[in-house]
């Protein structure tokens, strides 16, 4: 295709309406662990933080992978719902900050081919089916939170001296309960360089790469980030979340909309959940009604932002009923007011 990235800058601009897909191990438990709901434990209470909000040791987490399976999944379903809402892109977490990846990944095991009943590369097939359906497709990756590999040495060192507020933000997400043995750095290199470089080498023609919560990247750390999407894939288009001032377009916020449009200097994307988690939370009922979804969209595209709304499939697989229904009525809406 070879489309160069003033082509995909375009293309973002002209494309206003996104889903976006967080779905992961944290899908099986919903929100709820030991019996406690999310929003009773330490923030953020968004269901996929539920390893860090539970302080859930790493080997218990991962006992997760061996129930996940996810029969429900169908990803051509899932293109056809964002295609019938009138999206036009659609992001997936191949990595989410627990560090599973929902593809086949050569340097780690915590991922869906080899520590799942389920073996399949869930990236592929919507990546596949995206490209059937003609839909632009991208991936989320936590470049610096993986509560499996990741967790800083400096987080540790920050807890033992004692939390002030500058170090407390900076730690802010980081494992400090369980943290695994190797150094920051041995992180970079032998896991998150590497698997940013499988999914550019794997899942060619992306648009977008999402990279998020870049608190601790040194600049270095952020331009490798940046330079490995760039050398395999030179069109495709990088959060701000990369961080250090890198990035192609910007998001002003989780669920926010911009207030003063001369402050941002790159083109946006407001990112906004269905109901107050990304993950799938299977208490909450708080779902944006069609009429909500439509006041977002039209408020974000008429100051010249895209919106992408967010799905939480189940653990196994399904699209929420309520994410689905009001999907489709939006869909509907726009097939008969809405601009090409
Ligand atoms: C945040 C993350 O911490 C959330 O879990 C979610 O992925 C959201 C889109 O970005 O910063």
């Amino acid at each position: 295709m070879n489309e160069s990235k003033a082509e995909t800058m375009q293309w973002f601009k002209d494309s206003k309406f996104g889903m976006f897909i967080h779905w992961g191990l944290y899908s099986i438990p919903g929100g709820v662990w030991d019996g406690q709901k999310i929003h009773e434990m330490r923030r953020p209470h968004v269901a996929e933080w539920i390893q860090h909000a539970a302080e859930v040791p790493r080997a218990e987490y991962a006992q997760l992978a061996k129930s996940f399976n996810p029969i429900h999944f169908d990803a051509e379903a899932i293109v056809k719902l964002a295609k019938a809402a009138g999206m036009r892109y659609l992001v997936i977490t191949a990595k989410h900050h627990d560090g599973f990846a929902l593809y086949d990944s050569r340097v780690s095991d915590f991922d869906v081919m080899d520590a799942t009943p389920f073996k399949r590369d869930i990236i592929r097939e919507l990546h596949d089916a995206c490209k059937k359906e003609g839909l632009a497709f991208g991936v989320y990756y936590s470049h610096n939170i993986d509560w499996a590999d990741g967790s800083d040495c400096r987080a540790a060192e920050y807890k033992e001296k004692g939390w002030t507020i500058e170090n407390q933000n900076l730690a802010f997400g980081a494992n400090t309960w369980d943290p695994s043995p190797n150094t920051f750095q041995e992180y970079l290199d032998n896991k998150a360089y590497p698997q940013v470089k499988e999914l550019m080498e794997n899942y060619p023609d992306m648009k977008c790469l999402w990279y998020d919560m870049p608190w601790r990247m040194d600049a270095e750390q952020s331009f490798n980030f940046y330079k490995i999407v760039y050398d395999i894939q030179p069109q495709i288009i990088i959060t701000h979340r990369i961080g250090n001032g890198f990035g192609d377009y910007t998001i002003p916020g989780d669920n926010k909309i911009p207030e003063n449009l001369d402050d941002l200097k790159k083109p946006w994307e407001t990112v906004g959940t269905f109901n107050n988690s990304w993950g799938f939370n299977g208490y909450d009922q708080d779902w944006k009604s069609p009429q909500e979804i439509l006041f977002w969209l039209i408020e974000i595209v008429s100051k010249g932002g895209n919106y992408m709304l967010n799905i939480g499939p189940t653990g196994l697989g399904g699209v929420p009923t309520e994410s689905v229904g009001n999907l489709q009525a939006v869909g509907a809406w726009l097939d008969v007011n809405g601009e090409a």
